[in-house]
């Protein structure tokens, strides 16, 4: 062999050596969860899985007919893009046989947590039979319900490929505890999941009923709902936390939006990143005794104005029964109902 040939057989082989690192480094198991304390070894995503659940990677059927999509004439009332080009999703904006068959073939599952701690146990009937009914229809679908009344979770009948889990939580008399521990109970249960990337969560109010399809379309990697209650007001009026003091604050003149605290998701390592930072600033907050106006909403939204949401969804998205109906609402998907709140809420 002439010294050149030995070369170049070297240079080859040395690139073959780097490519194979930089493999072995992108593909590592621990990186999707690089944030997670306890390492698990169990659900590493194959290289097909990884390509195939790429959100951004969407394969449609090559026979599938449908409405031509208008690139000129779309919904003229509404806003159906942010700032920072996530999309916002409201009625009209979206096919949703076309988008089921995209994310039919991806195997994702979905994840549904729902809070029913004393009373609020009497919420969770309609909740998950008309979950049955529009959340996910068709797809993989594990509702975990957390409550302190496990023997009165009601008997709901699920399709196949759904299912629920009751995690038993302690009774409290005081809202703050609870809703000081969902953000942490969420965080736990995202780091007990298998590492796949194709899950997504979905963290939901018992305290409300689907009435309309919810679906692939509302899927993303951090996903906000925008709230029924000051969607067309100035960021002025929004109510944000306000005082500096607090590590949910937000100065005037910033915020994006009020996102509602009662729905949000995304995919799982996103959503865990959320619940931890939340989780996290809640209870600092609490060590130097402040509470923030509207608890975990008040810090959720302070991170949505720094994470910003992939996707957001419309007030459709999460409605209450007790408002008129807008017209710029042509479906309402998802609805908190009205509640007798002496009636339900323990002495706080
Ligand atoms: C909430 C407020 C005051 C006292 C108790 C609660 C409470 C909330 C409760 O006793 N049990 C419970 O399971 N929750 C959970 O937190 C429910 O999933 C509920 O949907 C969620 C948020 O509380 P909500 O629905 O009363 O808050 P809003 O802002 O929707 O009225
Ligand atoms: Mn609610």
């Amino acid at each position: 062999m002439s010294v050149i040939n030995r070369k170049s057989v070297g240079v080859v082989l040395l690139s073959a050596l780097l490519l194979g690192v930089l493999y072995c480094y992108m593909y590592q198991p621990n990186r999707v969860f690089g944030d997670v304390g306890v390492r698990r070894e169990n659900g590493r995503p194959g290289d097909d899985d990884i390509a195939a659940s790429n959100d951004l990677h969407l394969v449609a059927p090559a026979h599938l007919q449908y409405k031509q999509p208008s690139i000129i004439h779309g919904r003229g009332d509404v806003v159906t893009v942010t700032p920072w080009l996530s999309p916002v999703v409201w009625e009209g904006t979206f096919n949703a046989v076309l988008l089921d068959s995209i994310y039919r073939p991806k195997n994702i599952s979905i994840a549904a947590t729902v809070f029913a701690v004393g009373k609020y146990i009497k919420f969770l009937k309609d909740f998950l039979e008309t979950a049955e009914q529009h959340f996910f229809v068709g797809f993989k679908v594990h509702v975990y319900v957390f409550t302190d009344r496990p023997d009165e979770v009601p008997r709901v009948r699920m399709a196949a490929g759904r299912q629920l889990t009751v995690r038993p939580v302690p009774s409290s008399q005081r809202w703050q505890e609870i809703s000081a521990r969902r953000m942490e109970l969420i965080q736990l249960l995202i780091e007990e999941q298998p590492r796949r990337a194709n899950s997504y969560i979905f963290c939901l109010d018992v305290d409300s009923k689907f009435h309309g399809r919810w679906g692939t379309e509302s899927l993303g990697g951090l996903v906000a709902v925008i709230h029924p209650g000051y969607y067309r007001d100035d960021r002025s009026r929004f109510p944000y936390e306000r005082r500096p003091a607090s590590r949910a604050h937000l100065a005037a003149g910033e915020g994006d939006f009020y996102y509602c605290g009662g729905a949000f998701g995304g995919l799982l390592q996103e959503v865990h990143q959320l619940a931890k930072t939340c989780r996290a600033n809640f209870e600092d907050d609490a060590k130097e005794g402040i509470e923030a106006a509207w608890q975990e909403e008040s810090h959720l939204n302070r991170y949505m104005w720094i994470n910003k949401p992939s996707k957001v969804l419309s007030p459709e998205y999460l409605w209450q029964d007790f408002k008129s109906r807008n017209p710029e609402i042509q479906i309402i998907r998802f609805s908190g109902v009205i509640k007798n709140y002496a009636e339900i809420r323990p002495n706080v």
